[in-house]
Formats: C-alpha cells, structure tokens, sequence
C-alpha cells in the first residue's frame, strides 16, 4: 500500500527493513524533481549535481516528455514484439538517422544493451569473420563499468562486484585504459579479438578522458585487424560530455555529424540512462546492416524491448537534446565549471585536480581512497543544497542536468567552494 512518507527517517528506515541493501545513498530523501532541482520530503531544494548518473539531462520530468508519456500511456504502452505496434517503426527510423546508423536493436537498461552488443559482436565474428565456435575474444580496458549482470562483472577488475559472484563468462582481455600499444598487441597477440568495448570517457573509474586522440586511433587499430569498435555511451552520451556523443570528439555540432570532422563513428554504439529523459528504462544497440542483420527472429530480445511507450518517450527526449542545444550547453558550462574548480584547487590543498568534458566533471579530493572525506564533503555540500556523491573514494562525480543555466551554475560552484573551504577534516 503507497503510503505518504512524512520525514525522511520514516522513509530510510522503511528501506533499511524492507529492502536489499545493494547501496549506500547519501541520507536525503527525495520526493520531487524539476529541471536541476530537487526537493526532499521536508521541502529542501536542492541542486541535482548527479543527475540520476547522467540519465536525467534533460533536467528532472521534463514537460515535453512528461506530455509524451502521458499522452503513450493512456493509449498503448506494451504489445511485446509478437505483434507489430505503431510507434516501434517510427521510432526506429527516428533514432538511427538521429545517429546515423542503419538498424537499431531496442532493449531497456544499459547492461542489457551491452549484453546485446557482446552477443552481436560475437555473432559477427564467427559468422563473418570466421573465429572459431566458442573462442570469440572481446578487449575491454581496466577499471570499465558496463554494468552489473554476470558476464558483464566476469570482465571488470572491481573486487567488490565481482566478489562471490563467479563463475564469470569468458571471453575478455583487459589492457590498460587510454594506452594505444597496449591495444595494438592485444590485437597482435589474440587472432580471435572480434571487438573492443570501450567507454570513451571512464565515468565510473572516476571521469577518466584520455588523450584527444585515443578514440581516433583505437578505431584506426581496429579496423586494420578486422575488429569492431564497440562505444559504451551510455553514461557519455546524449550530449552529457558537450557534444552528441563524446565519440564526435570537439565537433561542435549539435546533432549527428555529418562534418565527419572530429568524429569517430564506432562500428556498434550502445546507448541508454538519459536516452529517455529519466522518464523510462530505454536502451538500444545501433549498427550497420552487415552487423545487425545477422540477429535472425528468436535469437534475442525482451519483453519490454521496443515498448511504443519507451519509444515514443526516447523521441521526445532526443528532440528535447536537439532543440535546447543540450550539447552547446554541456560544452559551455562544461568550460566555465572547471575553470571555476581549477581556481578553487589553487586556493584549497583538500582539492588536488579537476577533470572532465562537458557537464561530466570530477573533483579528486587531496586524500587516499579509503578516506572518508570525499563522503563527508558530499555530506555536507547536501547541507548546503548540492546533491554529488563519490565514485571511487576520493573523487567526487560532478554531472548537473545539462539544462542548467550559467546563473545556476555559478550559484553551484559558490555552494562547492564554501563547502570546501569551511570543510574541517
Ligand atoms: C549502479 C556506476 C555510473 C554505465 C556505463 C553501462 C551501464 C552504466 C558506462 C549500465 C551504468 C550506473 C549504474 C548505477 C550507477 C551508475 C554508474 F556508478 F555504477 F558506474 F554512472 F558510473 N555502461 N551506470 O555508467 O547501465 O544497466 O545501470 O542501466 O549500478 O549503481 P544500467
């Protein structure tokens, strides 16, 4: 029975008794969103500095998608894929010209999109290439997050997930992120590479982006071996590192590059979190006939896949990205956020470095990982009405809705400094 939680002690202790406890949130309880703010059961606004792991760009329950939910989910919201519905079609149309692809294979959470591009990849080197059965070799880079099912875990290096989980699926090489001969000899030194699944900037591991040219010449590498280019955008993409994928490079164009200048176009791309809005679990796999051909009826696919009201709602939610010009923002605000951090690493000796591109940012707190620091800085920014929250230890993930405007950003980066500079240890 739904029932009105009236103080967040109410609401953590429910959690803590009736549910798993597979996390450690930050102590607020939220109950209601707009654009970049939220609010928590007592009334506090807050800043959203998360955005929901990049999935709400759009800024929360944003009125365009909001009227397009509401509008799918009084008419048809599920059909399964038995059937053909009215709005997969279109919608399929929509986002592969949206990003310049031929197919698109539609699933609902990010991992499952991975799962989906692993199986594709490796249907496509036995059946193309020529691999033998079983011996399909994928090269993935240190410290990756793609998600938390058993196959994807068999090929992260984070303990904690992987912990008590085995056996784990084989099939991985691991090298080093941002590293180019490390590449080149996993390809050298494994005939049966078939991709290599990369995110083009490592969120998770603390918002890694390597070197300008390491995508471009990944891709180059790749393609003189015959293996695919597999980007894992799911946190980088929908305009969240300043343009439409962080694969486009600086291109400054706002939607799918038709400049080809900067951009690097993957041979799979795997999408998800703000491809709707925030609004609905949407993920999907996009690549060329040659690949995506090769998945025949009955060889993959899930209950919710392609839903009309998934789809419908991704439509508007990539419309929204476009006709705010998302990714100029993210660019913009991303420039004017570090340089406003960069000042504050100058007056702080708590702060040691920020990195970041477009409205994916990250501040290292001049601690070791174990420290508690970054938790109790996060703390107490929440006290001052800015929500982040700690990837690996020490470094705080800064990664606002990319509606943000240049007010409110320096308002945000007023909340961090003061927070920083009062902290006591
Ligand atoms: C959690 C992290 C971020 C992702 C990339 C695939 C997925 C994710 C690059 C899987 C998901 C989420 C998962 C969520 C927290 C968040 C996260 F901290 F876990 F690593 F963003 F950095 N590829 N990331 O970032 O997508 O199945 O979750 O839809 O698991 O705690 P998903």
């Amino acid at each position: 029975m739904s029932e009105l939680i009236a103080r967040s002690e109410e609401a953590i202790a429910l959690e803590d008794k009736y549910g798993a406890h597979n996390y450690h949130p930050l102590p607020v309880v939220l109950a209601r969103g707009e654009g970049v703010y939220l609010w928590d059961v007592e009334g506090k606004r807050y800043f959203d500095f998360l955005s929901a792991y990049s999935a709400v760009n759009q800024g929360h329950c944003h009125p365009r998608i909001l009227a397009t939910l509401i509008q799918q989910a009084s008419t048809l919201t599920l059909t399964s894929r038995a059937f053909f519905n009215d709005v997969l079609g279109p919608y399929e149309k929509f986002i592969t010209e949206y990003f310049g692809f031929d197919k698109v294979l539609p699933m609902n959470t990010g991992v499952e999109a991975v799962e989906t591009a692993i199986k594709i990849a490796r249907k496509w080197g036995y059946e193309k290439k020529g691999i033998a059965e079983n011996e399909a070799t994928i090269i993935v880079a240190e410290n990756n997050f793609h998600g938390r099912t058993t196959t994807v875990i068999s090929f992260s290096n984070d303990a904690n997930a992987r912990q008590s989980f085995g056996p784990f699926t084989p099939g991985f090489v691991r090298i080093p992120f941002d590293d180019i001969p490390a590449l080149e000899k996993a390809l050298e030194d494994n005939p049966n590479v078939v991709g290599f699944l990369i995110e083009p900037i490592q969120g998770e591991a603390g918002v890694y982006t390597p070197e300008i040219d390491y995508i471009p010449k990944a891709a180059s590498a790749c393609r003189k071996k015959n293996v695919l280019l597999m980007a894992d955008e799911i946190q980088t993409g929908i305009a969240r590192t300043g343009s439409l994928l962080a694969v486009c490079g600086d291109c400054t164009c706002e939607g799918h590059c038709e400049k080809q200048s900067t951009y690097t176009r993957p041979d799979i791309l795997i999408l998800g979190k703000a491809l709707s809005g925030g609004f609905f679990p949407v993920s999907a796999v996009l690549a060329d006939n040659p690949i995506m051909e090769l998945i025949k009826p009955g060889q993959h696919g899930s209950t919710f896949g392609g839903n009309p009201l998934g789809a419908k709602i991704a439509v508007t939610a990539l419309e929204v990205v476009l006709d705010e010009q998302l990714a100029y923002n993210a660019r913009r605000l991303g420039r004017i956020f570090r340089e406003r951090m960069m000042t504050l690493v100058k007056k702080s000796d708590l702060v040691s470095l920020v990195r970041g591109k477009g409205l994916l940012n990250a501040l290292v707190i001049n601690t070791s990982a174990e420290s508690s620091v970054a938790w109790d800085i996060c703390v107490a920014m929440k006290d001052n009405g800015l929500l982040a929250k700690p990837t690996h230890g020490n470094i705080i993930r800064f990664a606002p809705p990319l509606v943000i405007t240049e007010e409110e950003l320096h308002t945000c980066c007023d909340i961090i400094e003061e927070t920083i500079l009062n902290f006591k240890k």
